[in-house]
């Protein structure tokens, strides 16, 4: 059968992992149900099993390891379209550290097919044993082999009130069985039993997959098969979007910037270093750029440094990563130590440094200005933005002035002042 869903070419496994089986079974099962491959969403986590992604034509989001089901039941509910197929993939290792979210939501029973890849222990990290790895099973970092019995993970689904449970042998074809669970309403789970020829076969020559299943009493049937009957849960359908509460920032200004300019902020925490680099973000934004920005801090927001990366582009910006800023602005001292190991790399640029501060060891051309002195340590990282945006031509500081005279930072400093002190 040729591949729909999949695309051509080698799947990322290793030789004869079992989770190539899967894939290529999904492709087929999904084939049978004759979906739009753009209304499949495949959901996937940390592990091997999550490497599929980019062979999929499908819709795909990636979690966090054991997360799948949780992302997958927010985009459950927030669909609430039964025409849209959610297809967890999950290791039994993410669905023991996520156990709580297979439950939950078999629980109220979220439409989705959660395809368990069951290779009875963590194949990405080099074969650490799993809640489901069963009793006598040898892994790399166990080769006395498991002392105690894995958990039956379809008893527990099932337990929970899923509308589909069953365990297949990863052997052969299995496409039919993946597309019975696939077709069901609500919660369905398939548990694939399979082996990791890296680590599992390694570890325990000689070993068939159906005999350490028989042996771990694990029943290869149907553990439930209910009528659907709705979430159990209440859906909320008039939930207003968040985005509609933005204010749209009209494009007032216009930019000369012919190419993306990438811009670091580090300053101290308490000392408005994201707001500024927020009102600057909205300045450019008004003046016809494209912008992104991200914010860096210690779980402990309110002490240590406060930094920011921002880019600026008149063209769509694909890559939001900036190893290396164009600009970078220094306000503090925590604000300095954050950004040595960036200061480092950085070949080009310039370097904008506060002058209370020591000069960095470094070959970019570094110019000290009085931030501090001049705006106070409240509003130095807005008064270096702004003094950016103006000796660099990134975009009028109009743009900027306005944006604070819009907001609770209007009174806070005599900006227009602020700027005829610029050097
Ligand atoms: C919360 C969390 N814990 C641990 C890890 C480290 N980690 C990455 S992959 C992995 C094992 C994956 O095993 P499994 O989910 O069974 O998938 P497989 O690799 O066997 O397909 C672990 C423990 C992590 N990324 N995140
Ligand atoms: S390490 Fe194991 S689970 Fe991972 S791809 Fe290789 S055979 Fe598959």
């Amino acid at each position: 059968m040729n591949r729909v869903y999949l695309h051509e070419g080698d799947l990322p496994f290793c030789l004869g992992c079992g989770h190539t089986l899967i894939a290529e079974n999904v492709d087929k099962a999904l084939q049978t149900l004759n979906l739009d491959p753009l209304d499949v969403i495949l959901v996937t986590d940390i592990g091997c099993h999550g490497i599929i992604d980019k062979s999929f034509k499908t819709h795909t989001v990636h979690g966090l390891h054991g997360r799948s089901v949780a992302l997958a039941s927010g985009i459950s509910l927030s669909l609430n379209n039964p025409d849209k197929k959610i297809i967890v993939f999950i290791g039994d290792g993410g669905a023991t550290i996520g156990l709580q979210h297979l439950i939950d939501s078999a629980h109220r029973n979220f439409n989705m097919t959660v395809v368990l890849h069951n290779n009875m222990l963590y194949g990405m990290t080099g074969g650490q044993p799993s809640e489901l790895t069963p009793l006598g099973f040898k892994t790399p970092t166990l080769p006395e082999g498991s002392t105690q019995k894995g958990f039956d993970m379809c008893e527990v689904v099932a337990a929970a009130g899923a509308s589909y449970v069953c365990r297949l042998m990863g052997i052969g074809n299995i496409a039919d069985q993946l597309a019975v669970a696939l077709g069901k309403k609500g919660f369905s789970l398939v548990e694939v039993m399979e082996l990791c020829p890296s680590y599992a076969v390694k570890s325990n020559p000689g070993m068939k997959l159906r005999q350490v299943v028989e042996e771990a009493g694990l029943g290869i049937r149907v553990y439930a098969d209910r009528d659907y009957t709705g979430y159990e849960t209440e859906v909320k359908t008039e939930t207003p979007s968040l985005i509609d509460k933005e204010k749209v920032i009209s494009c007032d200004f216009t930019s000369a910037l012919k190419s993306p300019a990438r811009i670091m902020i580090s300053g101290s925490a308490g000392e408005g270093v994201q707001a500024a680099a927020e009102f600057f973000a909205r300045a450019a934004i008004a003046s016809g750029l494209n912008v992104t920005k991200k914010g860096s801090y210690p779980v402990t927001v309110g002490i240590g440094f406060s930094s920011s990366d921002i880019i600026l582009s008149p063209e769509h910006i694909l890559y939001t990563g900036s190893p290396s800023p164009d600009y970078m602005i220094i306000t503090s001292q925590d604000g300095l130590d954050h950004s040595l190991s960036t200061i480092k790399n950085m070949q080009e640029g310039f370097i904008f440094l506060d002058e209370s501060l020591p000069v960095p060891n470094t070959t970019v051309p570094v110019i000290r200005l009085g931030f501090r002195k001049l705006a106070g340590n409240k509003n130095a990282a807005i008064f270096s933005l702004l003094y950016l945006a103006i000796h660099q031509k990134l975009f009028p500081a109009e743009a900027m002035l306005q944006m604070l005279s819009q907001s609770k930072l209007a009174g806070k400093a005599d900006w227009n002042a602020l700027v005829t002190m610029l050097p």
